[in-house]
């Protein structure tokens, strides 16, 4: 058996696209709470002031905030032995800048933590994930300026000495490579921009480009000033980084593409990780910030910071692959975050997301030669619209396939000799994407009655993946079928 005893297999979310509750018992405004939805042909638009008339999917999300009891007894039920969930920033520093936290936020994680040690679940807890309070994005244009990681550390510090008994795993912020790309302004860094413009901005200016940097600059020294303090608090602690994980191929065989699909996975992948698992910048950054005219602003001491936090593991998203090439004509495919070129060896999910099993087994093994720490996969998936069927079910046998494949491609990556620690599915429960903000492009193994438009009761029902999955916990993945 390929699967080591204790591998915490689970499911993942993100406070923002699960919880809703998006302004009770104290909670400020997180910047996805600004965020309309949309779709993949039209694009997230964001208001500075929130319209009372405008549907924006994080206030209700799939409202966790009162069936967390039930999710979690699904999650139990299943036979999660990891539940990964984000702590929303807003619910315990409503508008990041408070000394003291708000006592219904940090209550409200207790009972969740203690809903999961009822269900023999252990937590996973992502710091931040996408939900830099409002009111810090509002004063200092998100991460870029250098005063959000004193407020970052206290609210770090917060969760740390509150939560020392009931978490052992931590990851401290979701896909800390989106900020490498313009993309990545809004959502991961918190910078704003001007009202109602997409969420994803395409292009930016050098000097736009030098403050996205400082921007991701300090949200690393934020990390590894947290990766210290954690192992102060409690030295039993697991603190983890989070990549958007993904394999970028060569298109062709031509040397160029192969330098191209180098250069990619450079920046776009190992850049972030390079920093906060070796503690120092990689050497082909300064060869990027020189070619692309960008000046990150650092503080003397910054390195010593970045040596001394570096991770315990590294955790990462993983849900397709796609290919560089320097022919322009080249098509060009969707993807999570970053796109890529089409793969004409693949086949892609109905949001163009190109299906890549056999490329998460060569991501794990890359990323465990090139740093031999362990790893964990705290998301992977398929967003798919599941139609009920006339016996009135989700059969979602599509659902199940993918997953299968990507589990065989563990197994294989654990035999290869790659340190696994566990897999957390992303999306269990069905919630809000964070790219389209639709409902209808659904992860779970648990179906949550709401459409794009927030119409539903928020019921829960099991689709057949549920049993599936199920089976897989149970036998510690030897039963697939
Ligand atoms: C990752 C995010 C998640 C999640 C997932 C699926 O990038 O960490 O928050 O949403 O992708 O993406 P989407 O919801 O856009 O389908």
């Amino acid at each position: 058996m390929a699967f080591p005893k204790g591998f915490l297999w689970g499911g993942a979310t993100a406070a923002n696209q699960f919880e809703g509750g998006w302004n009770e018992d104290g909670k400020g405004a997180g910047v996805p709470d600004h965020i309309r939805g949309g779709t993949v042909s039209e694009p997230r638009l964001w208001d500075k002031e929130i319209d009372p008339n405008v549907y924006y999917p994080s206030h209700q999300a799939v409202d966790f905030y009162h069936h967390y009891k039930e999710d979690i007894a699904l999650y139990g039920e299943m036979g999660f032995k990891c539940f990964r969930l984000s702590i929303n920033w807003s619910r315990i520093y409503p508008t990041g800048m408070e000394e003291t936290p708000n006592e219904k936020g940090i209550e409200f994680y207790h009972n969740v933590f203690a809903e999961c040690r009822k269900h023999g679940i252990e937590p996973l807890v992502t710091i931040s994930h996408y939900e830099l309070p409002w009111g810090l994005s509002e004063k200092y244009n998100g991460w870029t300026g250098r005063e959000v990681i004193d407020h970052f550390m206290r609210y770090a510090t917060t969760l740390f000495n509150e939560y020392k008994d009931e978490v052992k795993y931590w990851l401290t912020f979701n896909e800390i490579n989106i900020g490498v790309n313009s993309f990545g302004r809004i959502m991961s860094l918190g910078m704003m921009g001007d009202d109602h413009q997409p969420m994803f901005k395409m292009t930016e200016t050098p000097e736009e480009a030098s403050d996205r940097f400082t921007a991701l600059h300090n949200q690393f020294v934020a990390s590894a000033l947290a990766v210290v303090k954690g192992h102060e608090i409690n030295p039993e602690f697991k603190i983890g980084l989070m990549i958007a994980g993904s394999m970028i191929y060569p298109y062709t065989p031509n040397p160029l593409d192969i330098k191209e699909a180098q250069d990619n996975m450079n920046m776009k992948n190992w850049f972030c990780g390079d920093v906060q698992v070796r503690g120092h910048y990689p050497y082909y950054a300064k060869r990027y910030f020189k070619d692309n005219n960008i000046k990150v602003r650092m503080e003397e001491g910054d390195e010593e910071i970045l040596a001394k936090g570096t991770v315990d593991f590294y955790s990462f998203s993983y849900y397709m692959s796609s290919c560089a090439t320097v022919d322009e004509n080249a098509k060009k495919s969707a993807g999570n975050m970053f796109t890529g070129i089409v793969n004409p060896y693949l086949k892609a999910s109905d949001w163009g997301w190109q299906i890549d099993p056999v490329g998460l087994r060569i991501y794990l093994n890359e990323v465990y030669g090139r740093y031999e720490i362990p790893l964990m996969v705290v998301e992977n998936g398929l967003g798919a619209n599941d139609v009920r069927a006339d016996d009135g079910k989700f059969h979602d046998d599509y659902r199940i396939n993918y997953l299968r494949d990507h589990i065989k491609a563990m197994a294989e990556a654990i035999e290869d000799g790659v340190e696994l620690m566990g897999y957390t599915m992303w999306g269990c429960t069905d919630l809000v994407s964070a790219s389209t903000g639709e409902m209808k492009k659904r992860y779970g193994f648990v179906y949550v009655d709401k459409d794009n438009d927030g119409n539903g009761d928020f019921h829960r029902e099991r689709k057949d993946s549920f049993y599936w999955y199920k089976k897989v916990c149970e036998t510690n993945g030897a039963d697939l079928d």
